[in-house]
């Protein structure tokens, strides 16, 4: 198995093993990657770069679990804990009626004291201020948790969610599949099987969602490319993931801070693996809250072609793990600025990845 023959199948469209994946990995260099990533990117978006205008609510920091890599979980009581009542939360929402944002992203700790019910009126309650927004909310960790809480079946439970406004899932709590791994740095959570399970049950009733990665920490390549290619096989049964989202390991503050983060080549190159593998998710996310701008701006050459939303400084999880933007806010001037650098359009997207204007 030489490169040049692996470069040359993917440049007509052919699909990697995971052996091939991993030589590539390994051993490509870092140009050949962007090259390949970036003609795959033009098959899945042409010359498009997708962004949209969202906000994020983070209704609770307080978390039973205790993952090593979270600088953001809380234990009840302890400082820097917060926990708002829906009229608050309700508040935030309110005030961002006429911002034009079409997309709420929701997620927080697993907080040991609210129920799926709570959620559900949640939801209910900034649908009716915002009808037009679409909700995207709960990781499948604060589902699972919230929906066995309640006594139902996975499917019952994000049907009742469905019912209340929920359209889409993010994609956070995937973390790395690989069990040991799992143990390891997020023992707590919800098994890999029960993450897949639940998005193959959304997917089944027409809740799209995204999936994501935590890179960067103790796993190794091998868990990584495990990682992908149990989403591509999902994702060739349900077809529902809209995107995939590689997320970098910040260290500050948490469990896992002597580890250290990894280069930005290694970022680049994980962008790149993640959308010759992907060959079946149509969108690779560069989160620039994570990355911060330029890494972002990067990302475009190697396979991105979303970079999420303006966000508005209304997520916290990042900026307490060290990234560099402290208030995260991006304008429609600079997503159309760093779009144009990498050669691309900046094209303003719904949840669904539906085009606006
Ligand atoms: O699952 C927590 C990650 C995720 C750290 O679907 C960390 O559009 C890096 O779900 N360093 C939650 N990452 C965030 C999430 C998300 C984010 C952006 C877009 C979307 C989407 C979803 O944040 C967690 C965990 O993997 N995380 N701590 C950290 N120190
Ligand atoms: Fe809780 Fe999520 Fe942090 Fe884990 S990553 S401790 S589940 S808030």
């Amino acid at each position: 198995m030489r490169i040049e023959d692996i470069a040359s199948r993917l440049r007509s469209g052919g699909r990697l093993n995971r052996a091939e994946a991993a030589l590539l990995w390994r051993e490509a260099p870092l140009w050949l990657l962007g090259e390949l990533a970036t003609a795959a990117k033009a098959r899945h978006s042409g010359d498009k770069v997708f962004f949209n205008r969202n906000f994020h609510v983070e209704p609770t920091n307080i978390c039973l679990f205790e993952c090593k890599f979270c600088s953001y979980r809380r234990a009840k009581g302890e400082p820097g804990a917060w926990d708002y009542s829906t009229e608050e939360i309700l508040r935030q929402v309110e005030a961002r009626r006429r911002s034009g944002a079409t997309e709420v992203h929701i997620v927080g700790g697993v907080h040991p004291e609210r129920d799926l019910w709570h959620y559900i009126d949640m939801i209910r309650r900034i649908k009716e201020i915002m009808p037009e927004v679409c909700v995207k909310a709960f990781t499948a960790v604060e589902l699972d948790y919230m929906i066995r809480r309640a006594g139902l079946s996975v499917e019952e439970g994000l049907r009742q969610l469905k019912q209340a406004g929920m359209e889409s899932i993010p994609g956070g709590g995937a973390e790395i599949f690989d069990e040991d791994i799992r143990r390891q740095i997020c023992p707590q959570k919800c098994s890999a099987e029960a993450w897949l399970a639940l998005h193959e049950a959304a997917h089944g009733m027409g809740i799209d969602s995204n999936a994501t990665m935590l890179y960067g920490h103790i796993e190794s390549l091998g868990h990584r490319i495990d990682h992908l290619f149990r989403l591509r096989e999902l994702q060739d049964r349900t077809g529902g993931f809209n995107a995939f989202i590689p997320l970098k390991f910040r260290a500050a503050h948490n469990a896992l801070q002597e580890l250290g983060e990894t280069s930005v080549v290694d970022d680049m190159r994980t962008l790149a693996m993640s959308r010759l593998i992907l060959d079946n998710v149509p969108h690779i996310k560069a989160y620039w809250v994570m990355y911060g701008k330029e890494s972002a701006e990067l990302a475009l050459s190697f396979g991105a072609d979303d970079i999420d939303g303006t966000i508005e400084d209304s997520t916290k999880i990042y900026s307490m793990a060290g990234a560099e933007e402290q208030r995260p806010s991006l304008t429609l001037p600079e997503i159309e600025r760093m779009c144009a650098s990498a050669g691309y359009r900046a094209v303003e997207r719904d949840t669904h990845y539906n085009e606006i204007g």
